[in-house]
């Protein structure tokens, strides 16, 4: 392992957690089967190597497949509370490493040590979740038209179940999809970010060894580890009946397509353009710390973050110079240390989509109010860290419609009706997350109604980030259409059977048809 810079104790972390100089990025549990290509992981924090995760061949993701194949065999004949104390023992160890992992969050994605431990926290959430779910896989009873039938629907387990996650949610993502699929009663393999393969090591390794210890069968939980040409391993299988999707609206399209070839089910939750919408009866407090959290936590890489202010007019001068000069406070360095606010986009890739997105909104004439730039000298080393920026824009711009994964946050003014924000907030091809700054229950109630926004998530005086795992999570249009997480998102997971029983000597046909013989 390589000296880290300032440790920070991150190289108590990776003791804790099991993560090695290398790490085998193919396992089904107890076993590890990788022969592929090393990924090296380096930090976006400082730039240093962390480790190395041998990637996934075909042959490799062969022993994968058949394994949980087998796996799940077993795994669905157990009671579903079974299955949830299973999670439940999962749970306690994501408890006990909570500090570790989300240290190691930080590290490998470069999101502020707070944000990595509420990203675990999210894990916690949805275990506990998953545990009470277990005893609630209901089915409805419906009454049957025909005398002495008994007519019900139940859910049976799907089967393997595929899951890619994309690099800025490293780790909830994949647990509000695995933890919910296990208790199913389905086995997993799951495909984490190569950008952040180590995290997917960590979480593996603690998967591996609970399931080992409680006589879990091999293959429930399996990790598989490269580029999108393993992705493709999966998505091209018909032995995985679903793929669940994280990522960018480009990656959904392609794996929409591919699996819905061989007909196979998708949960997409893909890219958002999220607008805060702020009326002339908006507390001014709370819609800069709501905007502001929105557009600069997580350097801006949330799906939910905040790229578009609409504000009404009466109140645009006010609202804009609260924000310009709340962005003055905002400290940007090292994510580990508390005292930063803001750390490093994941990599140099993404600061060119940064500058090239900056640059755009100029040449489409929108005109800079807080200048972005990427930092130089101490403590910016990795060439990664940027600076929050603020343009007003137009909605139809080119730039303004794109998701760009970083903190630029576009500001827009409406006149009149809230109808005519709802106009521009609804103008974009994506329908993830929205919300409404007001006081005015006309205003709020118009945003929720049938004529209001048209997003996956619809929030009244909180900012567009940061949603709590019990509701059903993601959005309409180019966002993708999936739900996952909480409410009853679970269903995806599992294939409705509908069940008619004919408890007498008759057989009475449906629709009244006779048929003598
Ligand atoms: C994502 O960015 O892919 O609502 C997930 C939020 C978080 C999850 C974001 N709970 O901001």
């Amino acid at each position: 392992m390589q000296a880290v810079a300032t440790d920070f104790g991150i190289t108590e972390a990776l003791k804790a957690l099991g993560v090695n100089d290398i790490n085998n990025g193919t396992s089904t549990g107890a076993n590890n089967f990788s022969s592929g290509e090393i990924i090296e992981s380096y930090s976006p924090v400082d730039g240093q190597l962390i480790g190395k995760v041998k990637s996934t061949t075909k042959e490799d993701y062969e022993k994968v497949i058949t394994t949980a194949t087998e796996g799940f065999k077993t795994w669905r004949t157990m009671p579903a509370p079974q299955r949830g104390e299973i999670v439940r023992k999962f749970n306690d160890e994501l408890r006990r490493l909570k500090e570790p992992l989300g240290k190691l969050v930080s590290y490998e994605m470069g999101k502020s040590y707070q944000e990595g431990l509420g990203e675990v926290q999210e894990m916690i959430d949805i275990c506990d979740f998953a545990v009470g779910l277990s005893r609630q896989l209901h089915g409805l009873t419906m009454h049957s038209e025909r005398p002495g039938h008994r007519m019900y629907e139940q859910y049976h387990p799907l089967g393997v179940v595929g899951i890619i996650s994309a690099f800025n949610f490293p780790v909830a993502v994949w647990s509000w999809n695995t933890a919910l699929a296990w208790v199913c009663g389905d086995a997993c393999i799951w495909k984490g970010s190569e950008k952040t393969p180590l995290t997917s090591v960590a979480c593996q390794n603690i998967a591996a060894r609970v399931f080992s210890e409680n006589g879990v069968p091999e293959g429930i939980s399996c990790l598989i580890t490269g580029d999108y040409t393993v992705g493709e391993m999966m998505t091209k299988d018909e032995r995985i009946p679903l793929i669940s999707a994280t990522g960018s609206t480009r990656m959904g399209k392609i794996v929409a397509k591919e699996v819905a070839g061989r007909l196979g089910k998708t949960l997409l939750e893909l890219g958002g353009n999220n607008a805060i919408i702020v009326t002339p009866d908006a507390n001014i407090k709370n819609t800069v710390i709501g905007a502001v959290f929105g557009a600069v936590g997580t350097c801006g890489q949330r799906c939910t973050s905040t790229r578009r202010l609409i504000i009404h007019e009466d109140v645009y001068d006010k609202v804009k110079n609260a924000i310009v000069d709340a962005y003055k406070q905002i400290k940007i360095g090292n994510p580990l240390d508390e005292n930063n606010h803001v750390g490093p986009l994941i990599d140099k890739d993404s600061v060119k989509n940064y500058q090239n997105a900056l640059t755009k909104v100029v040449e489409e004439g929108g005109n800079i109010l807080v200048e972005g730039g990427v930092l130089e000298g101490e403590g910016y080393e990795s060439g990664c860290y940027v600076k929050p920026a603020i343009a007003e824009a137009e909605n139809h711009f080119e730039i303004v419609q794109h998701e760009t994964f970083a903190p630029i946050l576009y500001i827009m003014k409406y006149k009149g009706d809230v109808s005519n924000a709802l106009d521009l907030q609804n103008g974009v091809r994506q329908g993830l997350s929205s919300a409404i700054m007001t006081n005015n229950l006309r205003e709020a109630e118009r945003f929720l109604s049938v004529e209001g926004s048209d997003c996956g998530i619809a929030n009244v005086n909180i900012g567009t980030s940061g949603a709590e795992i019990g509701g059903a999570f993601g959005g309409e249009k180019e966002t993708g259409g999936g739900r996952e997480s909480g409410s009853d998102a679970w269903k995806v997971y599992m294939r409705r059977q509908t069940n008619t029983i004919n408890y007498t000597t008759e057989l009475p046909l449906a629709q009244g048809i006779k048929f003598d013989l």
